[in-house]
């Protein structure tokens, strides 16, 4: 909730399983009349190029050679697979090349006429075995094994759900000031279910809203829902089923946890933003501990844009944290209702020492694991953010982890962004009179289910 940064949007476009297109075989190249090789190739192998120009040494483009007065293509691959190699060539009729890989720094390896290949072959006349500094190239492929099928047991159990009737009888209604300043007036429960500001519809999605019917006089604060999960969490796997968030100029929504005391205990912003935004940000904050840090995360690691900062540690003043932003639109505000909302998971988790934290977005689309209550987040692919802590950053920098929903109006970060989201709409205060500025302001939410 403290962080204040926004920074590059890049447009995603979800990949959807088309059918990959089946690349025709290059024909152009193999030898009409003579076949190239009779018994079939070691596992693995393929004829990569019909014929291919080498040079004298120290060009040579394959490293190792020897002399087979019985030379076949099929032998010659079967010597270099079993010397362990991953290319074989014939060349001059009698030779069998080998390698790991390429020399092409003098020249060689450029693509000759087949019928520059055009010895036969003294182990099979009828087959060609390359020509004059002319190769018949064959490679094996890089990864012949079948990848290992995934594991489906979920590693995790429910422990809490809230959903349905009783939705909001394990979250506490916050009525204090808002600590970042927001125009907002947070009611109590008995105030906000009164005022149907907090309310389980009949099909038990939960909604939570900003007062979106009162006129206001100049400076007043509007009536807004800040909520409170009882219990906290150290580890484990929170899934948060969303239906519609919160949107609109003025409007600042979070989906966060916190611990206890900020910021020893650490803040992860799960769902936040303000005004038109249309990317979600996520931040990890941690305690003083200077080396919890992002930085030591492979671009491949996570789908977001890792934002400026990445040292986690955060202190008043100093609260950029480790912030990532999702690169779909679908992840936030009317981008993210038109799809029907979506699914949030937030994974803390330990081994040793070392934390690991993840956020993983789905737009409404599923992930079957999840809907089926079997949940396997290893099995998900790369989180949209990260934080995954070197040795020394310790665990207990994160804990205490509680779960807050809130939809705070203006307030730090909405009133620097304002203009610059909301353009030509005044001042972010201007907005708070007017409750028409407030049609899109609400969370639905079909659950929140805790595993551990
Ligand atoms: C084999 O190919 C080489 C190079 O293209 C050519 O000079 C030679 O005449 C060819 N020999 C036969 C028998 O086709
Ligand atoms: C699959 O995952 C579960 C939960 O983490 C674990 O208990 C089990 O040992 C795993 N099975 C295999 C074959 O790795
Ligand atoms: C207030 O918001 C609700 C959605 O929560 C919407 O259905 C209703 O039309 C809004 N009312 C006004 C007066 O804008
Ligand atoms: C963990 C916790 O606070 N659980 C409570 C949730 O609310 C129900 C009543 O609806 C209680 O019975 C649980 O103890």
């Amino acid at each position: 909730m403290r962080s204040s940064i926004v920074f590059l949007v890049a447009l995603w476009v979800a990949t959807t399983g088309g059918a990959a297109g089946s690349s025709p075989l290059n024909v152009r190249n193999i030898p009409h009349r003579r076949r190239l090789f009779r018994r079939a190739l070691p596992s693995g192998w393929s004829q990569q190029s019909a014929c291919l120009s080498d040079l004298a040494s120290p060009n040579r483009l394959l490293s190792t050679s020897s002399l087979n007065s019985k030379l076949t293509p099929s032998s010659c691959v079967a010597t270099c697979n079993s010397q362990g190699y991953i290319y074989a060539a014939v060349q001059y009729g009698d030779e069998c090349w080998c390698g790991n890989s390429l020399n092409t720094a003098g020249g060689a390896g450029a693509t000759l006429p087949a019928s520059s290949c055009n010895l036969s072959c003294p182990g099979d006349t009828s087959l060609t075995c390359g020509g004059v500094y002319a190769l018949t190239l064959f490679s094996k492929s890089s990864s012949p094994s079948p990848s290992p099928a995934p594991n489906t047991t979920s590693p995790y159990t429910l422990a809490q759900s809230y959903a349905g009737q009783t939705f909001f009888d394990n979250f506490s209604f916050f009525t204090a000031p808002d600590p970042t300043g927001g125009k907002v007036a947070y009611q109590s429960k008995t105030a906000a279910l009164s005022q149907n500001l907090a309310y389980v519809q009949p099909d038990g999605i939960a909604v939570m809203k900003v007062d979106n019917t009162t006129s206001l006089g100049p400076g007043a604060n509007r009536n807004s829902v800040r909520i409170t999960s009882n219990a906290a969490f150290d580890t484990g796997l929170m899934i948060f089923d969303i239906v519609n968030m919160p949107f609109g100029c003025s409007v600042w929504p979070a989906l966060w946890s916190v611990g206890n005391h900020w910021p020893s205990e650490g803040e992860i912003d799960i769902i936040e933003g303000v005004n038109l935004n249309k990317f979600n940000q996520m931040t990890f904050h941690t305690g003083a501990d200077t080396t919890c840090s992002t930085s030591n995360l492979g671009s491949n690691d996570f789908t977001g844009s890792s934002l400026m900062s990445k040292t986690c540690a955060s202190s008043q003043g100093a609260d950029s944290g480790c912030g990532f932003q999702d690169k779909s639109t679908e992840s936030y505000g009317a981008g993210f209702n038109a799809v029907g909302g979506g699914v949030f998971a937030l994974e803390i988790s330990s081994a040793g020492s070392k934390i690991c934290a993840f956020i993983y977005f789905s737009a409404r689309a599923t992930v079957a694991d999840i809907t089926s209550k079997n949940p396997v987040p290893a099995n998900w692919g790369p989180p949209n953010a990260l934080m995954s802590s070197t040795d020394s950053c310790q665990m207990s920098d994160v804990i205490k982890n509680q779960r807050i929903f809130d939809i705070t109006l203006c307030g730090g970060w909405a009133n620097d962004a304002f203009t610059q989201t909301c353009p030509n709409k005044g001042t972010c205060v201007d907005q708070i009179a007017n409750p028409s500025n407030f049609a899109d302001a609400y969370w639905k939410v079909q659950s929140v289910l805790v595993y551990q």
